[in-house]
């Protein structure tokens, strides 16, 4: 499936009501996010199928693909677009074997071997990061700029930073080849989700290349 991963915007519903969240999401399509993950730690199944359907209906009105974070099952289930597996996660072949051909996967990768890896299991992108700490609740390591720029040298798939970025700091992603950049809470606690989309997209159309 097609996709723009130029603003990938990542959602945290953590301490925020769902409709809210919907609001949020609507406010970063508005804003021009390409592309967004729901990404849910602490529901039960049936509680992140249901937000799944919600949060699709707001994306699917601006044509913006949505992929779940971790659950495959939840994806299919929704109808998204695709499934997000970190290192934790189901391995990418297996993603694939569940998704089928059409379908985004997309995986997560902190060293050139585990991109390669990822790509020949047929991961159609990577998440790459954490470029900065983060506050965003997550077991995970920074990444090198220069590991980060090795990889997007080396595979073929579009590669997005991740981690603590946000419209001060990304421009450190210049000249690294990326496709584009995740945001969570820099849209998550902006006061103004919209003008912070707006902004991002705007500084990643000139950092991606
Ligand atoms: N993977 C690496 S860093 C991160 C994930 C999911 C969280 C990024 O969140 P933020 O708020 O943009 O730093
Ligand atoms: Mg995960």
């Amino acid at each position: 499936m097609k996709f723009d991963p130029t603003l990938y915007f990542i959602t945290d519903s953590t301490g925020v009501e769902t409709p809210r969240l919907l609001e949020i999401v609507d406010a970063a399509c508005r804003g021009g996010a390409s592309l967004v993950q729901l990404r849910e730690k602490n529901r039960t199944g049936r509680e992140y199928l249901s937000l799944a359907r919600a949060v699709k209906a707001v994306t699917d009105a601006h044509h913006v693909p949505l992929l779940i974070d971790d659950r495959a099952d939840i994806a299919l289930a929704a109808g998204a677009s695709g499934v997000h597996v970190g290192s934790d996660d189901l391995p990418v072949a297996d993603a694939r074997v569940i998704m089928g051909p059409d379908k985004i996967v997309g995986a997560t990768a902190k060293t050139v071997e585990r991109a390669l890896e990822a790509q020949s299991q047929g991961a159609d992108y990577l998440g790459v990061g954490a470029i900065y700490p983060t506050t965003t609740k997550v077991k995970t390591v920074l990444t090198s700029v220069d590991t980060l720029r090795d990889i997007c040298k080396t595979v073929n798939i579009p590669v997005c930073a991740i981690g603590g970025l946000n419209a001060g700091n990304c421009g450190v992603l210049a000249n690294t080849g990326i496709a584009g950049f995740c945001v969570v809470s820099a849209i998550m606690k902006s006061p103004d989700p919209e003008m912070t989309a707006r902004e991002l997209r705007s500084w990643s159309m000139k950092l991606k290349g």
